[in-house]
């Protein structure tokens, strides 16, 4: 069988000398066939989704948060707090933007939680928000930017840079060394390129304590973070919060010491969006999530 091999890759190496202009053509004729079925493949794999569904697609479940990833855990409660009927799709699958989540609805495509969320809110006419004044929806864009944009990095310099061996990224994220090894390096270059990466370690420690303060303060004895209901920039809060609380073992009850209420916030979402948490997580690696 090998020999058998060897000879065809062989004779394949001699036309392709002998003939490479036919050469060329053959393999632009195989890229662009090999590019129709997959396509295909792909629009089948959507004629089949049910209608008026959200198809959520994202990374697997967390061994002790349903998500290792803010966004997908973003968007997830969301669409609980919206009850928008979703299935999700585990596979793994990057957005179009290369990042994860993103959605299917209809067979439109969405990436990005925070597109998803403002494109769900008007297709189906959802406002989360509808008890917040003018006032209070600029003070939840802040947040909402200072969370996924701000917060969000010192959480993956903690995560990808400082500690690239620690338990969450080696058991349950990345098991392959040498995937781990290509993207420690993806995430320090995008750390730096973002900035957050050119710190030291203190610096970045402060940065996340500044605004979990401001979180906390801002929370006060508020039960969600604008007020007695929850609304949106809840979801990104919760979604990252669950990353410092849950899967940070660097973090060292840093959440429930110095951030007591912050603490109680989690619970009281954990308690209210997931009452299936148990059923969403996969106990520290011990057993497959069921939800
Ligand atoms: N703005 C995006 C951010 C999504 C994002 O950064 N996802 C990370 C995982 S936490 C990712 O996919 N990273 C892969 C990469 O950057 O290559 C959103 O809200 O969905």
């Amino acid at each position: 069988m090998f020999c058998m091999i060897l000879a065809m890759l062989e004779t394949l190496r001699g036309y392709v000398t002998e003939h490479p202009y036919l050469a060329g053509v053959g393999a632009v004729t195989v890229l662009v066939v090999l590019h129709k079925v997959v396509k295909a493949r792909r629009n089948r794999e959507s004629k089949n989704y049910p209608p008026n569904t959200v198809i959520l697609f994202q990374w697997q479940r967390g061994p002790y948060a349903p998500s290792v990833s803010p966004f997908p855990l973003k968007l997830e409660t969301y669409l609980r707090m919206s009850k928008i009927p979703y299935q999700n799709d585990y596979s793994g699958k990057f957005s179009k933007k290369g990042k994860t989540p993103f959605i299917i609805y209809n067979g439109e495509n969405i990436p990005d939680s925070q597109f998803c969320i403002e494109y769900l809110n008007k297709k189906l006419n959802i406002d989360n928000n509808k008890y917040l004044n003018q006032t209070d929806r600029a003070v939840a864009t802040a947040f909402q930017a200072m969370i996924d944009e701000h917060l969000y990095w010192t959480m993956v310099v903690f995560r990808w840079v400082y500690n690239k061996e620690q338990e969450i990224i080696k058991n349950y994220v990345i098991r392959s060394p040498l995937l781990r090894i290509y993207l420690n390096r993806l995430v320090y270059k995008q750390t730096y390129d973002q900035g957050i990466g050119r710190h030291s370690p203190e610096e970045v420690k402060h940065i996340m304590l500044t605004d979990l303060q401001a979180l906390s303060d801002y929370l006060g004895d508020k039960p969600f973070l604008m007020g007695d209901n929850p609304c949106d920039v809840d979801c990104s809060a919760f979604g990252l919060l669950a990353q410092i609380l849950w899967h940070a073992p660097e973090h060292n009850n840093l959440i429930p010491n110095s951030f007591p209420s912050l603490h109680r916030y989690c619970l009281r979402m954990k308690e209210k969006f997931w009452p299936d948490w148990d059923d969403c997580i996969t106990h520290g690696g011990t057993r497959k999530s069921i939800a």
